[in-house]
């Protein structure tokens, strides 16, 4: 009896909390798939707001003292500071982030800049057909203090050895599991700005980068004519590893890789915010637009978001 009527209020409170998300995000998503929906799938700026989120809650670090208001995390920093866009490890998301001031301008009197962040990667995400529905909250702090430097990873060098990449997103509470899934985002990636480590302009993580398939996690291991991989995607791949062998699974499994990116997806979009703040969000996952493949995949359930 207990647990029935426990089950009844949580239904209730879900229910609420999705039917409050405010209709001004629905008029959000419907821009933004304009500008992230192309001929050939997700657009380039559909990419760059897939790494502008990841770049701005990555930014979060249980490693970092707690000082006071920049914490690093999912607060939108990377949108309203011109440090911290300026940095070398942003070199490539100036456009988007041009494009999103925009955005943001026009609706900053009624949204916040770190849900602005995230719901947009929401939206490219299942703007590169095949790309699964993330469960997608909104009610974070922002601020305009830059977070902490050098806590995003490195692709090439020293900083991209498997046990640097694995012990710099523990740090962060990602998972090796939920890194292999995360790191399938390459699959949508063309590098800009990576000439100096021997990648063309534009050149691709898979021969697919307007889809969101899983040639990226079998061609980083072989290759293909025209597709460049990153050193850190290779010695993520490495099999010696958990990450490796969760990387490897994914290979050919297109339902079991979107079935695990979407719950490490929204928990990359709430990190470095307390649990008690999270308590307060607004579930704004019905604004998200479904995807091409929606029924095969569907969003990830409300409870996988807190950990
Ligand atoms: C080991 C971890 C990672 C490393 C070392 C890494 C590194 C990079 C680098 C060097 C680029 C090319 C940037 C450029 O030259 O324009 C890139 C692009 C990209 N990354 Fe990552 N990344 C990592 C993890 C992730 C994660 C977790 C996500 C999202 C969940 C992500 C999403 C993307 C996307 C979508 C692009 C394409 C951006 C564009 O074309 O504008 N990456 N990444
Ligand atoms: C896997 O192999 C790579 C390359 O030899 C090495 O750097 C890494 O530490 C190995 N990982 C484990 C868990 O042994
Ligand atoms: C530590 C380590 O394994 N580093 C390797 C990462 O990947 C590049 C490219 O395959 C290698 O050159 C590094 O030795």
């Amino acid at each position: 009896m207990v647990g029935k009527t426990f089950g009844l209020l949580v239904l209730t409170a879900l229910a609420q909390a999705s039917g409050n998300c405010p209709a001004i995000w629905s008029t959000i998503a419907s821009d933004l798939s304009q500008s992230f929906i192309g001929s050939n799938g997700c657009t380039d700026l559909a990419r760059g707001a897939i790494r502008f989120a990841f770049h701005d809650s990555g930014s979060y670090s249980s490693k970092t003292p707690a000082y006071a208001p920049a914490t690093g995390g999912a607060d939108g920093s990377l949108l309203l500071s011109t440090v911290e866009i300026s940095r070398d490890e942003n070199a490539g998301l100036q456009q988007y982030h041009a494009f999103l001031r925009g955005k943001y301008n026009q609706y900053k009197s009624k949204v916040g800049a770190a849900d602005l962040v995230q719901f947009a990667a929401s939206v490219a995400i299942v703007s590169c057909p095949g790309g699964p529905k993330v469960q997608t909250v909104v009610g974070r702090k922002d601020t305009s203090t830059p977070a902490p430097d050098n806590l995003l990873p490195k692709a090439f060098g020293p900083g991209s050895a498997q046990q640097v990449l694995i012990q710099l997103f523990e740090d962060k509470g990602i998972s090796q599991p939920e890194l292999a899934a995360l790191i399938g985002a390459h699959t949508a990636s063309k590098a800009t700005a990576q000439e100096a480590n021997g990648i063309p302009y534009d050149g691709p993580q898979d021969s697919t980068p307007g889809q969101w398939d899983v040639a990226y996690y079998s061609q980083t291991d072989t290759h293909p004519k025209g597709v460049y991989s990153f050193e850190s995607d290779i010695n993520l791949s490495n099999p010696n590893s958990t990450v490796g062998q969760v990387f490897q699974s994914f290979v050919n499994s297109q339902s079991k890789w979107n079935a695990a990116f979407a719950p490490a997806m929204a928990h990359l979009s709430v990190l470095g915010i307390p649990q008690s703040d999270q308590a307060n969000f607004i579930d704004c996952t019905s604004a998200v637009p479904s995807g091409s493949n929606a029924r095969l995949v569907r969003a990830a359930p409300i409870n996988d978001r807190i950990r």
